[in-house]
């Protein structure tokens, strides 16, 4: 048992245990030990030649829809295939035995499968289809195919015509209004915040654990790797999610 063998700090231990409001601030680090890689990792096989913060895009969309919409299909493919990591599961019990929110920035479900009870996707969900044009929500089955390809013609919205896309934020729009004014709600009150595999490059949501701070919270860090919000966090423990917070959380 790999978890047998992490040792944690003795200071985080402690508070955790003596926090009663808890938010858990993810970012794709935390769903890498299931297998989905991550942003800044170079991706494999089809998808090695583009970067994803460039296909993660409302320009993107706009200039090459078939290219966006295949590499979603890949994504929304491998979400299906893997399974919550034991940092995800260390998490749900934690909200089994205390108020403990999760705002995640992934638009996987691996949380929720956990067994999270409140979760908040400020970057959306992938499988929340919906039409670009007319937002008309888009519950038809999807075509997935066999083999991964580079292009693919995204369905067709029965309402208006207009071309189906994920339900996800891309870089140049808005965060969705209530999740992102739930999540500043919950990291202002919350005792302790618990920030998991995210490089914190990315705002407004790497802004959260700045106000968490100034509104009280303990702000602690968990990443292999140092991030753009080390410098202002409590304590970071340089461990994974899969190998700390089941550690933490006993
Ligand atoms: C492990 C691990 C293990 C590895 N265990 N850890 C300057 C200031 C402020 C804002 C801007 C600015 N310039 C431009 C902007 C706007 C832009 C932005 O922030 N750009 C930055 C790059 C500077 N932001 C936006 O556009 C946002 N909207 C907005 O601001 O609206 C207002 C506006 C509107 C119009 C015009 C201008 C402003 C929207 C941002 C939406 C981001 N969307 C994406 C895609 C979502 C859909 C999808 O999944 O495809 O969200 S991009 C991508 O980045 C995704 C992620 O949620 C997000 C964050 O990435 P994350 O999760 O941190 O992953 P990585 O890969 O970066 O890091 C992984 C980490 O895990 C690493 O640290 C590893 O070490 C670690 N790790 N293994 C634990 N086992």
């Amino acid at each position: 048992d790999d978890t047998a063998r992490v040792t944690v700090p003795k200071a985080l231990t402690e508070i955790a245990a003596r926090s009663p409001r808890v938010v858990v601030l993810t970012g794709a680090g935390m769903s890498a030990e299931s297998g989905l890689a991550t942003f800044r990792d170079p991706h494999a096989g089809l998808w090695e030649r583009f970067s994803p913060q460039a296909l993660a895009s409302a320009s993107a969309w706009e200039d090459d829809p078939e290219l966006v919409w295949a590499w979603y299909l890949w994504r929304f493919e491998r979400i299906e295939h893997v399974a919550p990591n034991a940092g995800h599961v260390a998490i749900a019990r934690w909200g089994r035995g205390a108020d403990v929110s999760v705002v995640t920035q992934n638009v996987d479900d691996l949380h929720e499968r956990a067994g999270s009870a409140d979760v908040v996707h400020v970057h959306g969900a992938i499988a929340s289809f919906r039409c670009s044009v007319c937002e008309a929500p888009y519950a038809e089955p999807i075509d997935v195919p066999d083999e991964p390809v580079e292009r693919l013609p995204p369905p067709v919205c029965r309402v208006c015509g207009g071309l189906v896309r994920p339900g996800v934020v891309w870089f140049g729009e808005v965060l969705p209004v209530d999740a992102w004014t739930r999540a500043v709600a919950l990291v202002s009150e919350a005792d302790l915040v618990v920030v998991v595999g995210t490089s914190g490059i990315v705002y407004p949501a790497a802004g959260l654990p700045a106000i968490a701070r100034s509104e009280g919270a303990v702000v602690i860090e968990i990443n292999p790797d140092r991030t753009d919000v080390s410098d202002m966090v409590h304590h970071t423990w340089h461990e994974t999610a899969a190998r700390a917070l089941p550690a933490l959380v006993g």
